[in-house]
């Protein structure tokens, strides 16, 4: 019997870029014009490599994430190719410090990657990988805080490419302004098409209990962080008072404040982000929790590699589509008819156009 030879880490290359939006996106609390990211590729003695994304969303912590990264190597080279080791290795390491914030995106970076050696290693996509099979997951395309007239009209463009869902952010000065950017965009795309809509966590839970109650006979799919992410308790009282699920989990670092928000029903609907909750092993614990829970699962960004992981989860839901940081990536994810196809991915679908990447290299 032959054995496959074990892969070991050489090196880490790490690339700090800045790609522009091609549309600002406007928030409740400012607008994004541009995606600092850092590219991550993990180099194998044998010449295998794998490469993973992590978003710092403010370019002020894009060189020392960068930089953070790239210290990791001399804790993880020469170790075998194994992201559930080392990611139980890189936790204990950082136990003191804490697996939050800009290390946990690093932990993450690291992980994505390995698992994307792996992947890539054997010629199969992740989902390949992991035993599990492509399959049709519907897309939403994201709508900005555009004002009535604005909303509708992105709403409209998403659905005329295809997808089946729109999500607005809202939060406007009152709810009555909110209430007539859902009506205006319920306008433009017809009764099918799933609505949801986002707080970014902007109400107190007295203010989103108020406001739910003018929304909820809106037919919204659901209504995200209408509170604080971490006040799971805010969430729990929302989530009761309202009849429209409660949908959070982009802002919960690892699967321990997941648990948390499910032991306090904080939320109806979950959607983790690939990179908070720990990369494609923590993302794997979270699909667990959330299957053992019955709780739906959507995902935050990162559609490539939460399109694969969406496959490997059994509640899964909604992929959020975002096209922010396709000029740097060689294939990005293509959605046909509403829903995602990934035909001939290797490893998670992540690999760089060079020219871009060196384009927007900082
Ligand atoms: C979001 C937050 C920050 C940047 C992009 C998008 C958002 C979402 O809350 O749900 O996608
Ligand atoms: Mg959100």
């Amino acid at each position: 019997m032959s054995m496959v030879p074990e892969m070991q880490i050489r090196q880490l290359k790490v690339r700090p870029v800045c790609v522009p939006m091609q549309q600002p996106h406007k928030t409740a609390s400012g607008v994004i014009i541009e995606s600092p990211l850092v590219l991550t590729d993990i180099i194998t003695e044998d010449g295998a490599v794998g490469h993973s994304i992590v978003f710092t969303y403010t370019k002020s912590a894009l060189k020392p994430t960068a930089e953070l990264i790239q210290n990791f190597e001399e804790l993880i080279k020469e170790d075998s190719v194994a992201p559930l080791e080392i990611e139980q290795t890189l936790s204990k390491r950082f136990r003191l410090l804490g697996t939050q914030g800009l290390v946990g995106i690093a932990i993450a970076a690291i992980d994505m990657a390995l698992w994307d050696t792996l992947a890539r290693r054997n010629n199969q996509s992740l989902v390949q990988l992991l035993g599990g099979k492509e399959k049709p997951i519907p897309a939403y395309g994201a709508v900005g805080y555009d004002g009535v007239a604005g909303s509708a009209k992105v709403a409209e463009n998403w659905i005329k490419q295809g997808f089946t869902g729109v999500k607005a952010k809202i939060g406007y000065p009152t709810v009555q302004e909110d209430l007539e950017v859902i009506r205006a965009m319920r306008k433009a795309v017809g009764n099918d098409p799933a609505i949801m809509v986002d707080y970014n966590q902007c109400l107190t839970p007295a203010e989103a209990v108020q406001r739910l109650r003018i929304l909820d006979d809106e037919g919204l799919t659901w209504i995200e962080e209408p509170t604080l992410a971490h006040d799971y308790a805010g969430n729990a009282l929302v989530s009761r008072e309202a009849k429209t699920p409660i949908q959070c989990g982009e802002n919960w670092w690892g699967t321990l404040d997941m648990k948390h928000a499910i032991d306090a029903q904080a939320s109806d609907f979950m959607m983790p982000d690939v990179m908070k909750i720990g990369g494609v092993t923590g993302w794997l614990r979270a699909a667990a929790l959330a299957q053992t829970h019955n709780i739906r699962l959507s995902n935050h960004l990162w559609p490539e590699i939460s399109a694969q992981l969406l496959c490997l989860t059994p509640t899964s839901h909604w992929l959020e589509y975002a096209d922010w940081w396709n000029p740097i990536i060689a294939a990005p994810l293509q959605i046909e008819k509403g829903m995602i196809k990934l035909n001939n991915t290797t490893g998670t679908g992540v690999s760089w156009n060079e020219d871009a990447v060196a384009k927007f290299i900082i």
